[in-house]
Parts: structure tokens; sequence; C-alpha cells
């Protein structure tokens, strides 16, 4: 077989080239906080977040097709489909959180939906939202109203990215739901076959793309608990780091504890045992 050429570094995820229709694309077991990459990695992470993107391609392929082709023995790499990418991230948001809280704060509105009056942080939103953000390649992506959405992808795929979004959105917050988690909200990205037709590509619905929350305890009015990395956050809060690179080393309980969320996340959402998976990562996709 061809070596796989390098396409680049996520801060968590390498992508290379298999060939010229299809891509490997890995998760590694790096874990970022406040935007900075920790020098220290969480064991099974990568697996864990390909598991749960894997499981949720394999049941929204009725909303929408999708970039994956194989998961491989080792849990953590895929092999995908080569698509030309759209110019926008798909953010959908059921919760006010995030970027989104802070433009309803400043201006009543985020990326143009004008949002009823005396909202608190973390509320659930009347409805879900459509936010799309450009795709930065250096700093943070912006959110853009619809209008400028348009003008990247033109409006018949802007209005077919809205609804099949918010389908997906829609399908995993309830099924999160019954197992305990909120999505408050999540980033999809989408490329075109050659034929043209729309496909959902990159990662979907894990904790890195998305921000879930335990249910249990929730309280509007406040910021919530991240429910993979809080502890994380509350060991960098607790020695005062400024937050620029590099972060610091975090101790073995801190990994132990921040691993045991991810795996627990895993298995409510799958309902299948992480170790069912490492012994056969394609249980997912059942
Ligand atoms: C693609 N990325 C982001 C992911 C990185 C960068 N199916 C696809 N076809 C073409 N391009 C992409 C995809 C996907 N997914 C994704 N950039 C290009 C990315 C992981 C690691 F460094």
């Amino acid at each position: 077989m061809a070596p796989a050429v390098h396409l680049g570094s996520g801060k968590v995820r390498e992508l290379y080239a298999l060939d010229d229709e299809r891509l490997l694309l890995v998760a590694t077991d790096r874990i970022s906080t406040f935007d900075v990459v920790l020098p220290t990695e969480i064991p099974d992470k990568g697996r864990v977040l390909t598991g749960l993107s894997a499981f949720w391609f394999a049941r929204t392929r009725s909303i929408c097709p999708n970039h994956l082709l194989a998961v491989r023995s080792d849990g953590r790499s895929t092999e995908c489909r080569r698509l030309e990418m759209l110019p926008i991230e798909c953010v959908v948001r059921g919760y006010l959180t995030g970027s989104g809280w802070k433009d309803y704060v400043a201006t009543g509105s985020t990326s143009g939906h004008a949002l009823p009056p005396g909202l608190v942080e973390s509320q659930e939103l009347p409805e879900p939202i459509f936010t799309p953000a450009t795709k930065a390649t250096t700093g943070h992506d912006e959110n853009i109203d619809a209008e400028t959405a348009v003008e990247l992808v033109g409006a018949d795929r802007f209005r077919e990215v809205e609804r099949i979004a918010l389908a997906l959105y829609r399908f995993a917050s309830a099924h999160a739901h019954e197992r305990g988690i909120i999505i408050a909200d999540t980033k999809f990205e989408f490329g075109l076959d050659p034929d043209g037709v729309l496909v959902l590509a990159d990662e979907a619905l894990t904790p890195d793309s998305s921000r879930f929350w335990p249910m249990d305890g929730y309280r509007p009015g406040q910021a919530q608990p991240s429910f993979d990395k809080q502890f994380v956050r509350d060991y960098c809060e607790s020695l005062g780091w400024d937050k620029t690179d590099p972060g610091p080393e975090l101790p073995e309980n801190v990994v132990a504890g921040t691993r045991e969320r991810y795996i627990e996340a895993f298995a409510l959402l799958t309902g299948i045992d992480f170790d069912a998976y490492l012994d056969n990562p394609e249980i997912v996709l059942r």
C-alpha cells in the first residue's frame, strides 16, 4: 500500500491522504483547554471521540449521507471520502452559551437571530438556531449572519445546510437527553461529493465539536460544568495559569478522572461498553 501523505494537523487531530479519493483522519489523545493544547495526553480520548463520531454517522445516515468509509482496528483512525469542503462552520445552538451568549448580552441577537429579551446564561432557546461561522485559519471562528453565509455557499446550499444541521442536532439532542446529557451546541462541517451531493464530514457530535453538559445539576443563570473537561478546567484555574501556551502538565488524578468522563460519555450515548469498542471498533456501526 502507498504511504499516507500528511496533509495537516488540527489541535488534537491529524489528517492524511490515502489516495485521490480517500483521507485518513486520526484522533490523537491530545486535549486542549482555553484554546491551548496541554502537554499531557488523556489515554483513549482519541478512541472515544472516533467511536462516538462513527456511532452518530451510522445513526444519522437517513438524515444526511456522511464521509465515513471505515473505522480502523486501532479505534482512533477513520477512512473518509475526500470532499470539497464548504467554507463555513455549521453551528447549531439549543442553549445560550459561549459566543452566542456573549453576542446576546451585547446585541440581543446572535448570527442575525433576534432572541427574546430576558434570557439567562445557559438557558434553553425556544427553538434550536443555526448560527454559521467563518473558518478562521488562525484565531477564533467568527459568527456570521445568514446573508454573509449565503455569499459564501449560495442561497440554496445555505437553506439545505441549515435544514440538515438542525435535523441532525434535534435527533442527537433528543437521544442524548434520554441518556442524561445535554448537547448545548454543536458544530458540523459539510462537504460536496463529485456529484454535488451534500455530505456530513469531519467529526460529528463529539465533546470536542460540541458542548456536553450533565443533565443532573443543570442550572440556567450560570455557566455549566463541562461533561468531559471540568476536572481539567478546575485544575488549571487552581494554578492561576494565565491561559497562554505552554499549558500545565496534568497530575495523574486529573488524567484518570478525565479519562473516565470521556468513557462514561461514550457508554451513556452509545449504550456500548468501551472495552467492547476497543475489542472491535466496528461495533458502533451496527
Ligand atoms: C478536511 N479538515 C479539517 C481535520 C486536520 C484538519 N472529508 C473531507 N474531505 C476533504 N477535506 C476534509 C475532509 C474531512 N473531514 C477536514 N480539513 C480538510 C481537519 C482533521 C485534522 F488537520
